[in-house]
């Protein structure tokens, strides 16, 4: 028999969690099934001077003051209430990206909420639920660029793996010119004579969206290579990392020289143990993977060159506690086994609906950027794409093929979905709300649309999702 969770309850008797522990609500009764606690946290949005390690202040925008935002850490079942204040000179919104959540905590400005204006405020409230490595941002206009972002970790009722120590990596692009932030960098490529966002008069175009910015520096945590502090660990421990990347434009292949890491979960879903030597991670992706400490020294945590700006950058260290000489171990190995998402396989799960026969299927071509900012799902700019229309319940299947020069992460909100081309072994496949579609290549995600709502589906690169490539999933 299938547990009645406090959403479907709350589904079932209509009423919001708000009231769910009002001593006068008559569903105090229920208080023993649902004993877990309501978790208060408090995020001011606000413009703030940082210094990412540069020794040059710019001002970036900010949860509490940092970018990142604090990690908000709660257990399975709590219930989180989020209060942000809206400090910023424009409206923002926070999204629980990989979390599905209700529809209208999602947090989408003009599909899920209005923006929260500035001077306003706004409670988010759902179930934290299920266990697994998030993230929280802004999703309005290019604010995530500017630093709104932080970790939401969800541990499960029960821990199932066993490790030593834990730490969470945030990737993060930065353009730090001309004082920094989105606009400051499109300056300096228009400048450079790289900029497409002039129209054929030589006048710069005022509307048009803007251009993905030249990034200058990379961080982890906030913190550039030379001013992040090691991650440090003991020989003999296994070191869980859970490796988030909320970067607006930035794909990584990142590595650990001298190790490798077994990734254990793909977006948060639980997956067959697979060791990789590097981790292809795209914008909005997340991957937990263990790490044995089991090759003394200090260790670069790096980038291949992969061809992205990114490649074969320094990004952070890995310091075995004890060592106390400054210079770098050599990374040895010269091939790397890099993850695809066709190595892994999923495991059984009770959390996510599993997909029977497809009852409906959409095919997308991705397209657009050449000498132009707008970036189209079937040769169409959001809000002008087509909307997908699905009943609850459902099995639904998204048909890729990217007809552009660029990769796109593509994320659906309120859903996990099945990827398609994985689970070869065991016949289970692998469950993501992020899915890279590969410059020229293809892709397709399969999953039961069991969350009403209107959901956006969107590339993660936070340029093309700007310049137009989105489109609205409606179940009703
Ligand atoms: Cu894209």
């Amino acid at each position: 028999m299938r547990k009645l969770t406090r959403r479907s309850f709350l589904k079932h008797a209509g009423i919001g969690g708000v009231f769910l522990l009002s001593s006068a609500s008559p569903f105090r009764l229920v208080e023993d099934v649902f004993s877990e606690e309501i978790r208060e946290v408090s995020l001011t949005a606000a413009v703030t001077p940082v210094d990412i390690g540069t020794g040059r202040t710019f001002m970036a925008w900010t949860y509490n003051g940092t970018a990142p935002g604090p990690e908000i850490r709660v257990k399975e079942g709590d219930t989180l209430r989020v209060t942000l204040r809206n400090n910023l000179p424009e409206g923002t919104t926070i999204h629980w990206h990989g979390l599905p959540v209700p529809n209208r905590m999602d947090g989408v400005p003009d599909v899920t909420q209005d923006p929260v204006q500035t001077g306003a405020s706004f409670i988010y409230e759902f179930e934290a639920t299920p266990p697994g490595t998030y993230v929280y941002h802004s999703h309005a206009s290019y604010q995530l660029d500017r630093g709104l972002y932080g970790a939401l970790i969800i541990e499960p009722k029960q821990e199932e793996r066993s490790y030593d120590r834990e730490y969470t990596l945030l990737l993060d692009d930065w353009a730090t010119v001309d004082g920094g932030g989105p606009e400051a960098s499109r300056q300096g490529r228009v400048r450079s004579g790289m900029g497409t966002g002039m129209m054929g008069s030589g006048q710069q175009d005022p509307e048009a969206p803007l251009l993905e910015p030249l990034y200058d520096e990379y961080t982890i945590n906030g913190k550039v290579f030379r001013a992040s502090p090691p991650f440090t660990v003991k020989r003999g421990e296994r070191v869980r990392l859970r490796i988030i990347n909320p970067s607006a434009a930035t794909l990584y292949t990142l590595r650990i020289a001298g190790h490798s890491l077994t990734v254990t979960h793909t977006d948060g879903r639980p997956v067959v143990p697979f060791t990789v030597d590097a981790l292809r991670v795209g914008m909005g992706e997340r991957y937990d993977a263990e790490l044995t400490a089991n090759n003394p020294g200090r260790w670069y945590i790096y980038t291949l060159r992969d061809g992205s700006p990114a490649g074969g950058r320094q990004l952070g260290s890995l310091v075995y506690q004890g060592i106390t000489a400054t210079s770098f171990n050599n990374d040895t190995l010269s091939r790397f086994r890099v993850s695809e998402y066709r190595l892994f396989d999923g495991v059984e799960e009770t959390y996510v609906m599993p997909v029977s026969t497809i009852d409906r299927a959409f095919r997308m071509t991705l397209s657009g950027g050449v000498m132009s900012p707008y970036w189209t799902i079937n040769g169409k700019v959001y809000p002008d794409t087509d909307t997908l229309s699905v009943i609850p319940g459902e099995s639904v299947r998204f048909e890729y093929s990217n007809l552009s020069m660029a990769s796109h992460p593509m994320h659906l909100h309120g859903h996990f979905f099945e990827v398609a081309g994985s689970g070869l072994s065991t016949g289970i496949r692998i469950r993501k709300d992020t899915l890279i579609i590969p410059s020229m290549g293809s892709g397709a995600i399969e999953f039961v649309a069991d969350n009403p709502g209107d959901w956006l589906h969107h590339c993660h690169n936070l340029y093309h999702h700007a310049g137009g490539m989105a489109n609205v999933m409606k179940v009703a």
